[in-house]
């Protein structure tokens, strides 16, 4: 038995090779953190060895004090996650205080979780209040459709998810809560990662202008299913820009049947033709 076997490690491996398949980690693009459950951590305690240091984690987190957080390192290249985790991503132990974290496990060639650790922290933090702790998973990609979009359409929540919703009849059904958008902002830093969170107390899905879209959600399935679902949907917005753009759409009361269907409460925001 070895650390790679237990089932978050197999999940986490997984999306992260899913994702590079999909085409949506070029080099170091992209990054996914997940938060360990007690009975993960015992299960993966006794793989620990000597933590590293702690270091300051640059915002403070409190309701995720003592928390373990597997995390891919920075630099470090998605594809290469699969041959090498223990190469490639970390878990890492959040201080009680929460504004510290040190590395238990794993870049065992060196290295510090992802540049984007603050806005992942901040984000669950944020998820762990407003899903009551369901959630584990945030993702971030690289996803080209999405990033084209950010070139055509105006930077705006209604506008992109009235979008996205169109594009495709299970989006509403998939994200019901809609997404929000932020302009261009600089990468990896405190700002972005409070102005993400921000939009997370609301949605599950944040869209980076002219670099990529985050995510939040319980598994690795339903959180991979919801990157593949904006994008796969942006996708299409943008094929049908190419095509002269649409002739005919979906209107306010084609997502209101949806959500009567699925027992849905659409964002009453989202409802006007
Ligand atoms: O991990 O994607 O946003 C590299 C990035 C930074
Ligand atoms: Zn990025």
């Amino acid at each position: 038995m070895s650390i790679l076997e237990l089932p978050f490690m197999q999940g986490y491996i997984r999306m992260a090779t899913d994702g590079v398949n999909m085409g949506w980690h070029e080099r170091n693009g992209g990054n996914l953190t997940y938060r360990l459950t007690d009975d993960e951590v015992e299960a993966a305690r006794p793989y620990f060895r000597d933590a590293k240091p702690w270091t300051d984690i640059g915002v403070t987190v409190k309701n995720l004090g003592g928390s373990y957080f597997l995390a891919t390192g920075t630099g470090k290249f998605l594809r290469n996650v699969q041959l090498e985790p223990q190469n490639n991503v970390c878990i890492a132990q959040i201080s009680e205080s929460g504004d510290q974290y040190r590395i238990v496990w794993g870049l065992e060639q060196g290295g510090a979780p992802t540049s984007e650790f603050p806005s992942h922290l901040m984000n669950h933090s944020v998820k762990f209040d407003a899903a009551n702790g369901r959630h584990r998973v945030i993702y971030h990609a690289h996803t080209p459709a999405v990033i084209a979009m950010t070139n055509v359409l105006e930077l705006d929540d209604v506008k992109w998810t009235r979008a996205l919703w169109s594009a495709m009849t299970e989006c509403p059904v998939v994200f019901p809560g809609g997404v929000g958008v932020l302009p261009w902002m600089v990468c990896g830093g405190a700002e972005i990662a409070k102005a993400t969170s921000e939009l997370m107390k609301q949605y599950d899905v944040a869209v980076w202008a002219f670099h990529g879209t985050f995510a939040s959600g319980e598994s690795f399935d339903t959180t991979f299913g919801l990157m593949h679902c904006v994008e796969k949907a942006a996708d299409i917005y943008m094929r049908v820009q190419a095509a002269g753009g649409a002739r005919q759409t979906m209107c306010t009361q084609n997502f209101i049947d949806i959500a009567a269907l699925f027992g849905l409460t659409l964002p009453e925001k989202f409802l006007k033709d």
